[in-house]
């Protein structure tokens, strides 16, 4: 069964077959390439949303999408959405960590509470099915970046639960525990459901 994964992150494909993969191997998961639709949603899910149709009207495939982002507590929830691009558009990872870095700088430890948040959207253009789950990783930001696994925020984050960032994890352990895996845990039985013949 062939579904299309509709990002442009390669990063995300990855950890989606590094998930998925092994749980449900009938999906044949084929990365999307067709025009990127405009994500001017208000929320994850409706971003995650935009990006699964235009996949799947583009391909006429059940499409899936992961709308994904940290939310820093004392910034009311901030990058969240605008977390590709907190710095600018086309400023890159590593210029959106040091400004986010810089913006708490002042902050004491006790109140650097931080999630990952992970909004995987699935639609079927067949049946017309569409649904979205979520998953959230809760932590607080380091001091500075360590670590040169994973990607995006992980050199700044330090899960609940481990002295190390996310980028220190192997990318079997960020896989087992991470927002994007908490979300597949909800996705999986919805695929069953609506995907799998
Ligand atoms: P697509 O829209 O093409 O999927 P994107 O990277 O632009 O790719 P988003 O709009 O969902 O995707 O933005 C997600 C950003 O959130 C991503 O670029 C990272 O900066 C951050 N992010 C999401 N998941 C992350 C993770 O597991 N580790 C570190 N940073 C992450």
């Amino acid at each position: 069964m062939r579904v299309v994964l509709a990002t442009h992150n390669q990063h995300k494909v990855e950890e989606f077959q590094g998930i998925l993969g092994a749980v449900l191997p009938e999906l044949e998961i084929v990365a999307y390439d067709g025009p990127e639709p405009v994500e001017d949603g208000t929320t994850f899910a409706e971003n995650a949303l935009i990006k699964a149709r235009a996949a799947a009207a583009h391909t006429g495939l059940a499409a899936l999408a992961d709308d994904s982002g940290i939310c820093v507590d004392v910034l009311g929830g901030a990058p969240g959405i605008f977390s590709a691009r907190w710095a600018g558009h086309g400023k890159g990872a590593q210029a959106n960590l040091d400004l986010l870095l810089d913006q708490v700088a002042d902050i004491h430890d006790e109140h650097r509470g931080a999630q990952f948040a992970c909004h995987i959207a699935v639609v079927v253009p067949a049946t017309g099915f569409e649904t979205v789950v979520s998953g959230h990783w809760p932590g607080r930001l380091a001091r500075s970046a360590h670590g040169g696994g994973g990607f995006g925020y992980d050199p700044i984050f330090v899960p609940d639960g481990y002295d190390v960032s996310a980028a220190e994890l192997s990318a079997a352990e960020k896989n087992a525990v991470s927002h994007r895996a908490r979300a597949f845990e909800a996705a999986i039985p919805v695929l069953k459901m609506s995907v799998i013949p």
